[in-house]
């Protein structure tokens, strides 16, 4: 009755900012994303009948209030599946560092969807543990697989055909990403609150919704096509329209940062001067830059000396879920 599984964070391409069913998380649109190999949750599951309660321990600190919350749910969502009432331990550890603004709910999900349904030895296909983690973290469900991955919204209330599927596998491009740290603080407006006050009250978000299936469509041509310059117009376009629509909503907000826009604009005068490098940002200030192999050196002394970094952590691309 126990399992442990290792997923890797992946980084939104084309960002999923809406979800039209909060409780089964069902996306507005299409997203599409790199699955990184430096970020990744480790987590075992125990289930047992001497437990009286879910137990989760995160990096063996022992959490309580909303991240306890939102992994019992999720268990609960298991126990249902798999029809059986045990409680379980859960120790995970993040090697996702806070500070560097990476969601660690999409690592840390994917992983325990994994583990838990491997320890009671439930025979799922991938698309059905992608179906399953979605409902613990919409992005989480990309972090299945690794490579560029992309999550089918689906059109059914039930959710049934919302789950991520594999475009290329992690060894058909070397493409890097250099995740620059800007500051340790939480964020002010959480993701998930963030998109919601998106959903219901941006003027923009209709013209976000309509843009992205030419976005999707030109995105998917430039990852076979190996076009690193399209992919990353593409990408950092799809990033401003996301970010312009927190403007548009009521009451407006952002996530940047003085030192994130100075990390844009050092991305943008990199490019003026001939090195392909694209930016994307998600729902906090910290900057994502990608780059090609042979640009490393440059992209992360450069990077260091933008005002207001602290650290450039560099990453490949990762691999989906493994299993210990
Ligand atoms: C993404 N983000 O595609 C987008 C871009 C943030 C900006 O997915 O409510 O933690 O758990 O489904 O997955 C962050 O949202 O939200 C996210 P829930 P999640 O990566």
């Amino acid at each position: 009755m126990q399992a442990t599984a290792k997923a890797h964070t992946n980084i939104a391409l084309i960002k999923y900012w809406g979800k039209r069913n909060e409780s089964l998380i069902l996306p507005t649109n299409n997203s599409l994303s790199l699955t990184l190999d430096g970020f990744y949750t480790t987590t075992t599951v125990t289930f047992s009948d001497g437990l009286q309660s879910d137990e989760f321990y995160l990096n063996d600190e022992r959490i309580t209030g909303i991240p306890y919350a939102r992994v019992t749910k999720f268990l609960d969502l298991i126990r249902n599946y798999a029809g059986q009432q045990l409680y379980a331990n859960v120790r995970s550890t993040n090697e996702v560092p806070t500070a560097a603004g990476f969601a660690s709910s999409a690592s840390g999900f994917a992983a325990l969807a994994a583990a838990a349904t491997r320890a009671l030895q439930l025979d799922v296909s991938e698309q059905e543990l992608s179906r399953l983690t979605r409902q613990g973290s919409g992005s989480a469900c990309r972090s299945i697989y690794g490579g560029f991955v992309e999550w089918e919204q689906g059109s059914k209330d039930d959710g049934s055909d919302s789950y991520a599927v594999q475009i290329v596998p992690e060894d058909h491009w070397d493409v890097r990403v250099a995740a620059v740290v800007l500051t340790a603080t939480e964020k002010d407006v959480s993701s998930r609150e963030g998109m919601k006050r998106t959903v219901d009250t941006s003027v923009f978000y209709d013209g976000w919704v309509n843009s992205i299936p030419h976005d999707l469509e030109q995105m998917k041509q430039g990852i076979m096509a190996k076009d690193f310059e399209k992919v990353g117009h593409i990408a950092e376009a799809n990033c401003l329209k996301m970010h312009a629509t927190t403007l548009g909503a009521k009451p407006p907000f952002t996530y940047w940062h003085d030192s994130t826009m100075a990390v844009m604009q050092t991305v943008q005068d990199m490019r003026a001067k001939g090195i392909p490098v694209f930016f994307t940002i998600d729902a906090g200030p910290n900057v994502k830059v990608l780059y090609l192999p042979q640009h490393e050196d440059i992209v992360k002394k450069t990077l260091r000396e933008s005002r207001g970094v602290t650290d450039v952590i560099l990453s490949r691309t990762g691999k989906g879920i493994s299993y210990k």
